[in-house]
């Protein structure tokens, strides 16, 4: 339920008054196909009685994800973490990785879960991915690969980044988490470098409840990826692999084919909602909404605004504190940087000197609420929010920091706040 929209600072939440929602606003809430489509395959499974292990809804799974993206072999896992995790060590990953630091921390740790170093690289400032100016410097004799990320499903410069593991000799993948949809040069993401990685997470704009998938080319790769996901298993009782546990189940499997036949209903729908939020963050000074090249498919799924405090008052995370008072839960996503976060912080205590871009973007980015779940009218409350507190940036302030006081000098208050902005 929602109540009036704001018309006067004095009613915004930091200030007294009630929230804008009365129930949670949700960055990554799912998007649900159709409902029928979904309990029957689950019918169909349980009729069937095979849950798991490679079943029919798995293969079907993989096989309409790899005519979608026009790539030979997909190998679909339990999550993007773990498909990550066998991508990297089939593709004899070692020492040293060039990985943005501006990713979430799953890249880096599918790395340093197997004790190879992610190397934080610069992001371009404008298109938010790798900078492959920078990758070139962060090259050592320990230098096995390079993972790109697909940050926000806008591609990275594949070209460029090739053209460097071909002169350099290194393995080149991409972590495309966020890309399924979305294409470099009219090209569907998924079939570039040796592989690439999607998640179908809950909070992805199609999502299996939990899974991943790796794409490739390459038969062979993709074998050893098929071994390791099934403890490396070939046949009955014959192990021929170092293997893990990497299925996906036939219950994640039947609501990701599900999820795959709304997916253009998805894109729709997140492109409607971006529209509305370009609309309304025009109108706010000092906030600019993520841009997509006209030319490329893209599947419009995060939406991202970059805060000019300089013209705002207030920081990203300021607005985002005030958000959260109205009960809009946007978040800072991937603030503070891998490098800022444990175990990498210990590690490379000094990493930020080299990541200007990284430390810049940090500070200045929010990602809104997108999705099924958002209309124009829930946009248009959130953008007033911002719109209201951007225009008053010294009172909100004085309130944060109001409330800062006083959560500190109550211990009580302080623990028992949840995981906040
Ligand atoms: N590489 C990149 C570049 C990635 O962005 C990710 C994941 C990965 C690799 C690894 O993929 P997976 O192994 O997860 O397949 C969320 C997602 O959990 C994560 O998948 C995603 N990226 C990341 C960007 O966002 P959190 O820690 O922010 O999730 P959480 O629990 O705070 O949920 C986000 C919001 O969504 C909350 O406000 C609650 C809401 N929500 C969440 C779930 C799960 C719902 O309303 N319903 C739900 O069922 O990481």
């Amino acid at each position: 339920m929602t109540r009036s929209v704001k018309k006067h600072l004095s009613e915004l939440s930091v200030l007294g008054g009630l929230p804008t929602f009365s129930e949670q606003v949700h960055v990554g809430r799912p998007n649900v196909g159709n409902r029928d489509r979904f309990l029957g395959r689950i019918t169909e499974m349980l009729d069937r009685n095979w849950l798991t292990n490679n079943g029919p809804f798995l293969q079907e799974f993989e096989q309409k994800l790899a005519d979608s993206v026009g790539v030979a072999n997909c190998v679909v896992m339990c999550n993007a973490t773990i498909s990550l995790e066998i991508a990297i060590r089939a593709l004899g990953l070692t020492g040293e990785v060039i990985v943005p630091s501006f990713t979430f921390v799953a890249t880096a740790h599918a790395l340093q879960w197997q004790e190879i170093t992610p190397v934080f690289c610069d992001i371009d400032p404008l298109t938010h991915n790798i900078d492959p100016e920078q990758v070139e410097k962060m090259i050592t004799p320990r230098t096995s690969g390079i993972i790109g990320v697909h940050t926000w499903g806008r591609p990275c410069d594949i070209d460029a980044l090739e053209s460097i593991a071909r002169r350099r000799n290194l393995q080149l993948m991409f972590d495309a988490a966020h890309a399924f949809g979305c294409t470099y040069k009219g090209m569907p993401i998924g079939g570039f470098g040796r592989c690439e990685v999607f998640s179908f997470h809950a909070t992805k704009f199609f999502n299996s409840f939990e899974g991943g998938a790796v794409l490739t080319h390459d038969d062979e790769l993709a074998n050893k990826m098929r071994l390791m996901r099934n403890f490396g298993f070939q046949g009955y009782d014959n192990v021929i692999y170092l293997g893990t546990n990497g299925k996906m189940t036939e219950v994640c499997a039947a609501m990701g084919l599900t999820s795959l036949e709304s997916a253009e209903k998805f894109i729709e729908i997140n492109r409607r909602n971006y529209l509305s939020y370009r609309r309304e963050i025009e109108t706010v000074p000092g906030v600019n909404l993520l841009s997509y090249d006209d030319a490329e498919r893209k599947n419009y799924h995060y939406i991202v605004g970059e805060v000019d405090e300089t013209q705002t008052g207030l920081t990203a995370s300021e607005i985002v504190q005030v958000l959260f008072a109205e009960n809009v839960l946007a978040r800072r996503y991937f603030s503070p940087g891998c490098h800022r976060m444990e175990p990498y912080r210990s590690f490379f205590p000094h990493a930020a000197l080299m990541l200007p871009q990284t430390e810049r973007l940090c500070k200045r980015v929010m990602v809104l609420p997108n999705g099924n779940s958002v209309d124009e009218d829930v946009i248009s409350r959130i953008c007033n929010i911002i719109r209201l507190a951007t225009a008053n940036p010294d009172v909100v302030r004085a309130a944060l920091n109001n409330q800062t006081a006083i959560r500190s000098a109550s211990p009580i208050i302080a623990s028992s706040s949840g995981r906040g902005a």
